[in-house]
């Protein structure tokens, strides 16, 4: 068995502000989110979108495995590529694939098929899962909840990029497969979200949404 070297665990300076008031501060913070689908094409550095992937990358893994590709895209071309692949799957969605409830569930949100924000946006972040990893020899390595795994640091990254004023959208273009033949990716990752990134659009809107109350999502044991 490999032995694990231990460290001691340094906490954060709260700067004198209790857990409650740090609590309610970063609520009044994140509830500023939203998702947005009308980007600017104003330009976001490399250092930026570097800074945000990494910060998601810091989420927690089953057995620290990381079993995640963020694929960082601002090629014009690939771009397009993405979008008229992405419309084509979302068409066939739109006209048959989806069930008339889940249609009516969109409604509030007036979305279709068209997604323009994949060629406006600076940055189409496509975040792969991988089902495995392989070693130098390409033994294949078992990874552990992937999928939760992966869900979180998609967390981390949508927080992080609230936190430098950008804005995202968790866009699932359904089915994803010709991600991974367009992007080249090899056969152990599988797309999991593409996440537009950029500043809003000076006329961006959002739908007027509820969120559900503490009494909604919370049970005290
Ligand atoms: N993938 C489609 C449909 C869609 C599905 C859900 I669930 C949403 O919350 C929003 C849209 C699209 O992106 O338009």
């Amino acid at each position: 068995m490999e032995a694990t070297d231990f460290i001691k665990y340094t906490p954060i300076d709260t700067q004198n502000h209790t857990a409650l008031e740090r609590a309610v501060d970063y609520r009044a913070f994140i509830e500023q989110r939203r998702s947005l689908r009308f980007f600017s094409d104003k330009e976001v550095s490399k250092a930026t979108i570097e800074n945000i992937i990494m910060t998601a990358s810091s989420a927690p893994s089953g057995a620290h495995k990381q079993p995640w590709t963020f694929c960082a895209i601002s090629s014009a071309e690939i771009k397009a590529k993405i979008r008229e692949a992405a419309e084509k799957e979302e068409y066939i969605s739109y006209n048959g694939r989806m069930s008339e409830e889940w249609l009516d569930d969109l409604k509030k949100f007036d979305t279709d098929w068209n997604k323009p924000f994949i060629d406006i946006a600076p940055w189409i972040i496509v975040l792969f899962k991988k089902a495995y990893d392989l070693d130098e020899d390409g033994n294949k390595m078992k990874n552990y909840y992937v999928n939760e795994s992966v869900g979180i640091a998609a967390g981390f990254f949508i927080s992080a990029v609230h936190n430098s004023g950008l804005v995202t959208l968790t866009h699932t273009p359904s089915p994803m497969n010709f991600l991974q033949t367009l992007l080249g990716r090899p056969d152990n990752e599988r797309p999991f979200l593409l996440l537009p990134v950029g500043y809003p659009a000076d006329d961006a809107v959002v739908p007027v949404l509820e969120r559900k109350s503490a009494d909604d999502v919370i049970v005290y044991y």
